[in-house]
């Protein structure tokens, strides 16, 4: 009888162990499965945010962008090569209207100056990575000279941009300027023409020539922009110029128009995009 006693008792243990054991084993489960969603969330915020965070433009409305094997000059918004958004940490795009001010969020930093000095022709200038459309309120995805560009800013000359560049550690700007594809390229003579101007406080960094969106019977390629920003930078002004022959046919655009960060350089001093248009080619 005893014997039976200590029996039932140690089994009725032994149930409770096995209880809290598989008890402990489903809370493990439960907290792995909490913390593999959560990483694969803030892994996935990390990634895609920056563009899906912005104000786009989605289809209706926009010019039919396709991608080709070889890009024609007649043909509008066709595009053999892309460069794709730069998903570093510490990279900041210039925005239209989807970034905070002045503090930038995912999508990027949005101008400071009123937005009437945004364009000088068409508008409102109410979507990100968009350019000005053969419309007044008609939008087109940044196409330079047969590169689709996922990120940037467009307008229509004259347009100026004033960033505000305090409270963050701002070493460079990067970006391509051009005239965008959907222009048609007999338009004007020359498919529009800017010249593009950069200026830190006042100083200017930047002036490219007249960038037309045809010469010489092929499509102009994008510009490629860079310089520094020194450490004490309050504000960056950009200003799509009418190239020197008034703003006919001018969709001006900057493909991956960003702004970066000491973080980037420190850790990634190999910047994906590279400087030259050659090796831009043969990234993308
Ligand atoms: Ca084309
Ligand atoms: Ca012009």
């Amino acid at each position: 009888m005893c014997s039976l006693k200590i029996e039932t008792y140690l089994q009725f243990i032994s149930f409770i162990n096995r209880t809290k054991i598989w008890r402990l084993i489903t809370l493990k489960i439960i907290n792995i499965f909490i913390l593999t969603t959560l990483l694969i969330i803030g892994l996935t915020f990390n990634l895609y945010a920056a563009k899906s965070d912005c104000t786009n433009l989605e289809g209706d409305g926009a010019v039919p962008i396709t991608k080709v094997g070889s890009e024609d000059l007649d043909t509008p918004n066709d595009y053999d090569e892309v460069v794709e958004e730069d998903t570093r940490d510490g990279v900041v795009y210039l925005a239209v209207v989807g970034g905070n001010q002045p503090t930038p969020n995912e999508c990027g930093l949005i101008p400071k100056n009123p937005a009437g000095e945004w364009t000088g022709w068409g508008g409102p200038l109410n979507f990100d990575n968009v350019t000005i459309g053969e419309g007044a309120t008609t939008r087109n995805h940044i196409v330079i000279g047969g590169t689709y560009f996922e990120r940037g800013i467009g307008a229509h000359s004259v347009g100026t941009f004033v960033y505000d560049l305090t409270g963050a550690d701002y070493v460079r700007f990067e970006g391509y300027a051009g005239m965008s594809d959907e222009k048609d390229p007999g338009g004007c003579g020359h498919g529009g023409s800017s010249h593009f101007t950069f200026s830190v406080d006042g100083s200017d960094k930047v002036t490219t020539e007249t960038l037309t969106g045809s010469a010489d019977g092929e499509n102009v390629e994008p510009f490629k922009v860079e310089f520094d920003i020194p450490g004490d930078a309050k504000e960056l002004t950009i200003v799509m110029g009418d190239g020197g022959d008034g703003l006919g046919c001018d969709h001006s655009s900057l493909g991956d128009a960003k702004l970066i960060t000491s973080a980037v350089v420190a850790v990634d001093p190999a910047n994906k995009v590279s400087t030259t248009w050659g090796s831009i080619k043969a990234s993308y």
